[in-house]
């Protein structure tokens, strides 16, 4: 049996840093870890190869090679994925279908013959049997979690490193918090579900030897979502495997309690963690109440990032507009807490309910949803009826759009960031496709660009203030040229 295991085209969008990934000549920005987890967990002597689109092409030898295709996806590539799934069919080959797109949507795609939803940890051996024995039903689902200590280290070989900017390993599954808008806590409960350090070891392990020496991304929820085994386990096996070893930084996903834990924050950055993702939402204490955002309430959450970020970890935050409780002084306070914060990477994307969610529930309830979710929260769009008028709320987030990445603007965020944070101690190699990188963005942004004079601003104001964060100035100032070639394409 020959398996092709398809993932499909990212759109261009925020987090699909197409136009960043091309100064470091890269095709994505990571390879498709369910994918490759579900590799790993199919029979021995099957034949298994990778078609990422977002790399390479799905050619007609691929076709005629295969029996079966496994095709994995969330919601946002949905147009390539149904084409994927379409000349799988018409090839003559059985489609499978998993991962986060189909898990409410079997009924919207009739070529796929088998849907094996929820985590493939459940329902795959089923499937298998029952499809190796000629009997395969169309949907294998499951309400149980999977122990993930079961879970084995996905199949990278079946990557094409190079072409990547970061890898992915997931320690955890689940998140403890229940804010109303968040699928996370629907697809993977509350109970957080933990790999054992030495899988986590084990993964990293095999991952230098393959030669990997970039960025790694714990793709867990919330990483902190279980302290004491983080403390007492992961952490400190993360800092002694790192001992003698070069580059492999880590960033990850966590809530902004780890602001309270010293001694979190500190292990986290001696492991190697330099940027951590947070969901900070909303400086409304109402918006707030009104998602179910506890954690998040009572807070000075600018002092919050503020801390995180001289404990040695650049924060990327999430921000979302359009709760009921919002008025239109919600645009300004967004933009004012996002400028002061030095958040660079702030993905501001307007409410919007998934199916499944606390808030779908509310809206279908009061007859305020509009379609589904699109996929993409920070596309402008909502599949929900707003309390604030919609035409006032559309102009509303496109001004703060487009006033947070205005050159001026992202770049004085970049500065004031960069006044802040405490340079890692981690040794990245400094490689040709580094210093291309540089010469390319001298070129693109410094010579043709439309920011050039923030740029040389920002490129010596760092080579005589913060010599040693001059590599992340120009790794900001390349994102800042993708941010604003999104805006542009989404907002105009
Ligand atoms: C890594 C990640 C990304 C990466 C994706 C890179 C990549 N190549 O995969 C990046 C950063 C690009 C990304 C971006 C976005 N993401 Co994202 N992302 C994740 C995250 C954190 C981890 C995914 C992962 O690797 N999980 C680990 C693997 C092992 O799990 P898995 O993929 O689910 O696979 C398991 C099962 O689903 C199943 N399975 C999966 N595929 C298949 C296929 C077959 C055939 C079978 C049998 C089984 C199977 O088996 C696996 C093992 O159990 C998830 C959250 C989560 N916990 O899953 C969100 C998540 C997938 N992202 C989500 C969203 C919404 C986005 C964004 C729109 C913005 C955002 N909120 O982050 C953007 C959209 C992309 C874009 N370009 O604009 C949603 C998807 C919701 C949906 N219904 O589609 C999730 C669930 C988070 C959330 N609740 O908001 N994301
Ligand atoms: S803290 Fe994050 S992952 Fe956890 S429920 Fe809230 S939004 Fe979801």
């Amino acid at each position: 049996m020959n398996v092709l295991l398809i993932y499909p085209e990212f759109p261009d969008t925020f987090w699909s840093f197409k136009h960043a990934l091309r100064f470091v000549r890269k095709r994505a920005s990571l390879p498709p870890l369910g994918l490759l987890t579900v590799a790993a967990m199919l029979p021995e002597g099957w034949g298994r190869r990778l078609v990422d689109l977002n790399v390479q092409n799905l050619t007609q030898a691929d076709l005629t090679w295969a029996d079966i295709a496994f095709v994995s996806a969330m919601a946002v590539p949905r147009s390539s994925a149904t084409a994927a799934i379409a000349r799988c069919k018409a090839a003559g080959l059985t489609v499978v279908a998993g991962g986060p797109l189909f898990l409410n949507e079997t009924d919207q795609y009739s070529d796929v013959d088998h849907f094996v939803l929820n985590e493939a940890e459940l329902t795959l051996p089923a499937f298998l049997v029952d499809f190796q024995s000629g009997r395969a039903e169309r949907v294998y689902s499951t309400k149980e979690f999977a122990d993930i200590r079961q879970t084995p280290a996905p199949a990278w070989e079946l990557a094409d490193l190079k072409r990547y900017a970061t890898m992915a390993v997931q320690f955890s599954r689940g998140c403890p918090y229940n804010c109303d808008f968040c699928n996370v806590t629907v697809m993977l409960g509350h109970r957080p579900r933990l790999k054992t350090a030495e899988q986590i070891v084990t993964e990293l392990d095999r991952l230098y030897q393959l030669g990997w020496r970039e960025s790694v991304f714990f793709v867990d929820d919330n990483l902190i979502g279980n302290k004491r085994v983080l403390k007492e386990s992961l952490l400190p096996a993360l800092i002694k495997w790192r001992k003698g070893k070069m580059g492999m930084t880590f960033n990850t996903e966590a809530s902004i309690n780890l602001a309270d834990d010293e001694q979190l924050m500190s292990l986290m950055a001696e492991a190697g963690f330099d940027m951590v993702f947070i969901g900070i939402e909303t400086p409304s204490e109402e918006g707030l109440e009104e998602c179910g955002k506890k954690h998040n309430r009572h807070r000075d959450l600018i002092a919050d990032v503020k801390r995180i970020q001289r404990h040695g970890l650049q924060v990327q935050g999430g921000f979302i507009i359009g709760f009921d409780t919002d008025t239109p002084s919600i645009f300004q306070r967004q933009i004012e807490f996002i400028q002061k914060s030095g958040i660079v990477t702030a993905m501001v994307g307007l409410l919007q309910a998934p199916m499944g969610t606390r808030l779908y529930q509310r809206m279908a309830q009061e007859g305020r949803i509009l379609g589904v979710f699109s996929g993409d929260n920070v596309d402008g769009m909502t599949n929900i009826i707003p309390r604030m008028n919609l035409e006032v709320l559309h102009k509303g987030y496109q001004a703060v759009v487009q006033t947070i990445y205005a050159p001026a603007n992202y770049y004085a965020r970049v500065r004031t960031f960069l006044r802040e944070y405490k340079a890692p101690k981690i040794m990245v190699p400094i490689d040709l496709e580094h210093i291309l990188a540089l010469l390319r963005s001298i070129l693109r942004l410094g010579i043709i660009g439309k920011e050039r004079v923030e740029y040389w601003k920002l490129f010596f104001w760092t080579l005589f203030r913060r010599p040693r964060l001059f590599p992340l100035a120009i790794t900001f100032s390349i994102y800042g040229y993708h941010f604003r070639q999104v805006v542009d394409l989404h907002i105009g």
